[in-house]
């Protein structure tokens, strides 16, 4: 059995900087909030589950961010107003496209005695500039606010939070809940306060339910936006069924499945009217497209002709 969401919240603190990220939330929501403006809650990454209080250890999973920062990128292309709720240290919208030496191999250093010259080398600059100017285009205008989480108890908090604070754009906003979202914990009352000690033998560790926070979100917290959940299986077999159960259990708009090793180039998206394939092609691949760039023109038009006819 899981926990009731309420439960949950009344027995797990909020994070430390709930409040700071409270108030950037609720200003950065309040400036967008004129005309037509759709706004995009994106989030991204795995959460963790700390096994300690004072956390030496915890369950983690595979999920990078990649598909969150990369769809960012795409809502800003699309010039929507985007919250990137993200897993602390995983992938980024624009410094995605530079990990590890990657970027320090793209820089020239010219020391001339007092002067020194940092350049980006003219074989590269043709990889950065478009990120730049994509990058400047987004962050010049104000038009994406970076909030981070780290456990599922901070991701909670922040979730609950930021749908509260969109709960004013009614259909203009959309949810785009891409991170990877442990289905399972240790309850705060039943983890130790210090690091386990291997002294003591291997620890038995009980899991429980995590409860399913679409729930309240789509019931309670924001009901009348454009919620997309993503179902990612390992079974083929199972997909579009599990997709079809989120969908009849939560009501609301869309999931997008995908199976973990073939995420990259195929997704499933299943509505309550039908369900359609989005893949690509071997060539599109090598070219360097993403299917980000394709599944978040489909939501963008699923969001438009779900606004024309509700409204
Ligand atoms: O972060 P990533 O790009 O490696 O993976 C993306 C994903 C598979 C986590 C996402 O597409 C997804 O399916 N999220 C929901 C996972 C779930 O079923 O809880």
């Amino acid at each position: 059995m899981s926990s009731h969401w309420e439960d949950f919240f009344a027995s797990h603190l909020p994070p430390s900087d709930f409040e700071d990220n409270r108030t950037l939330l609720k200003e950065f929501c309040e400036r967008h909030n004129q005309d037509n403006q759709q706004i995009i809650l994106i989030t991204s990454g795995g959460t963790t589950v700390p096994l300690e209080h004072n956390t030496v250890r915890f369950v983690d999973n595979f999920s990078a961010g990649t598909r969150g920062a990369a769809s960012a990128e795409y809502f800003l292309d699309h010039d929507c107003v985007v919250i990137f709720l993200h897993r602390h240290k995983s992938l980024e919208p624009f410094t995605r496209h530079f990990t590890g030496l990657q970027f320090m191999d793209m820089l020239e250093l010219q020391e001339d005695g007092q002067n020194t010259t940092i350049t980006v080398k003219p074989d590269s600059v043709d990889v950065v500039a478009p990120i730049l100017k994509r990058y400047k285009a987004s962050h010049d205008t104000g038009k994406i606010l970076y909030v981070n989480f780290t456990t599922l108890s901070d991701y909670f908090w922040l979730l609950r939070a930021a749908c509260e604070c969109l709960a004013d754009y009614g259909a203009r906003a959309i949810l785009y809940l891409a991170a990877a979202v442990s289905d399972f914990y240790i309850p705060s009352s039943e983890m130790p306060t210090h690091k386990m000690q291997s002294e003591a033998g291997a620890p038995t560790i009980s899991l429980k339910l995590v409860p399913k926070l679409l729930a309240p979100l789509v019931n309670l917290w924001i009901p009348q936006a454009f919620v997309v959940s993503f179902k990612l299986e390992t079974d083929e077999n199972l997909l579009i069924t599990k997709c079809r159960d989120a969908l009849k259990k939560y009501k609301h708009k869309l999931v997008i499945g995908n199976i973990l090793q073939t995420r990259r180039n195929k997704v499933v998206f299943v509505s309550p009217e039908n369900s359609y394939e989005i893949s690509l092609t071997r060539e599109q691949v090598l070219n360097g497209m993403e299917i980000e760039s394709q599944i978040v023109s489909n939501v963008i038009s699923c969001h438009s002709h779900f606004l024309k006819t509700n409204y």
